[in-house]
């Protein structure tokens, strides 16, 4: 199970298309890239449960579906609860091939869905969760989540003010159930991403990734500078790429020659726009700190 992850060449993604062109995602949205992504490389055999979130939209109402796949929408704290059940569901009627994927968002995920996913890890449900974090409560306007980054500004925290706390560690979090799988991704590093889905597909029992979905209009960059931004926020530090195999071992699948300065990711972005330079060399600490205790438990 700990294995190495098989690279996939462009030439080697599947062209099944599940998730059609003229979806509702904004231009550039790096969630709903990341998605099609995972539905190249889940197949057909595959039930989403969707709780709210951009992704509702996305999904569209019938007959305006945008996923060629089964979508389930639950209520925003049920998420993880209700893939259980639909998986228990499917397996007492003799399924065991469909796979069951939560799509939730960061604050589906760090806030009101947390207990249920917490019980649902620990129960090592037989379900692929997928958090993708576009930092905050986008589809409803960009208020603030306790994945919102320290120093970033929101609909909830307006100019000049600035979120003061830190982004919840949720893989610290994943880490203490001690699951079989757990990756972070984006979609800067496809092979990667696509290798990290590839290998979940074949593991069971509860397996999590956290995906940096960098999101233009929520945070004030340009529609063709999502996959920059994730590139940027791998390369400086702020969302390292590894996998964690039940909670113990840490292997960093990508690993830059030096970090670059955190400033190249924050400067321009507008929601960062209050942040002054002694703010940033703070900001640019707590990524070095955290940078050195993933280098110490980095297996690879
Ligand atoms: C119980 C409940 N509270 C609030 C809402 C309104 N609501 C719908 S989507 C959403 C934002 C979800 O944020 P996140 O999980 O980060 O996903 P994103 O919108 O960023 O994709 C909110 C607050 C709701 N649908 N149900
Ligand atoms: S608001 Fe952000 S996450 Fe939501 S659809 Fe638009 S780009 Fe994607
Ligand atoms: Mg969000």
């Amino acid at each position: 199970m700990g294995g190495e992850l098989i690279m996939t060449k462009i030439n080697q993604v599947p062209r099944e298309e599940y998730l059609f062109s003229g979806h509702t995602a904004c231009p550039g949205c790096s969630a709903a890239l990341s998605v099609r992504h995972l539905t190249k490389v889940l197949g057909k055999d595959t039930v989403f449960v969707i709780t709210a979130c951009c992704f509702s939209i996305i999904a569209g109402p019938i007959p305006l579906r945008s996923f060629d796949l089964n979508v389930y929408h639950c209520p925003f704290p049920s998420a993880a609860a209700t893939g259980s059940g639909l998986k228990r569901g499917l397996q007492a009627m003799g399924d065991d091939k469909t796979q069951v994927v939560v799509l939730a968002g960061d604050g589906g995920t760090f806030d009101i869905g947390l207990q249920g996913l917490s019980g649902a890890a620990e129960r090592n449900e037989n379900i692929i969760y997928i958090c993708y974090d576009n930092e905050a409560y986008m589809n409803t306007g960009m208020q603030r989540s306790s994945a919102s980054p320290y120093g970033s500004g929101s609909n909830t925290t307006p100019s000049p003010k600035v979120k003061e706390n830190p982004k919840k560690d949720i893989m610290k979090i994943i880490e203490a159930h001690r699951i079989p799988y757990a990756a972070t991704a984006t979609v800067a590093h496809p092979a990667d991403l696509l290798a990290k889905f590839n290998k979940a597909k074949t593991i069971k029992g509860f397996r999590f990734f956290h995906l940096l979905c960098p999101c233009p209009p929520g945070w004030g960059i340009e529609s063709d500078e999502t996959i920059v931004f994730s590139r940027l926020a791998v390369e400086t530090g702020v969302f390292p790429l590894y996998e964690m195999i039940k909670g113990e071992q840490i292997n960093l699948t990508y690993e830059p020659e030096s970090l670059r300065p955190l400033k190249d990711y924050i400067d321009r972005q507008r929601r960062f726009a209050a942040l002054s330079d002694e703010e940033i060399a703070v900001m640019q600490k707590e990524v070095d700190k955290n940078w050195q205790a993933l280098l110490e438990k980095n297996k690879t």
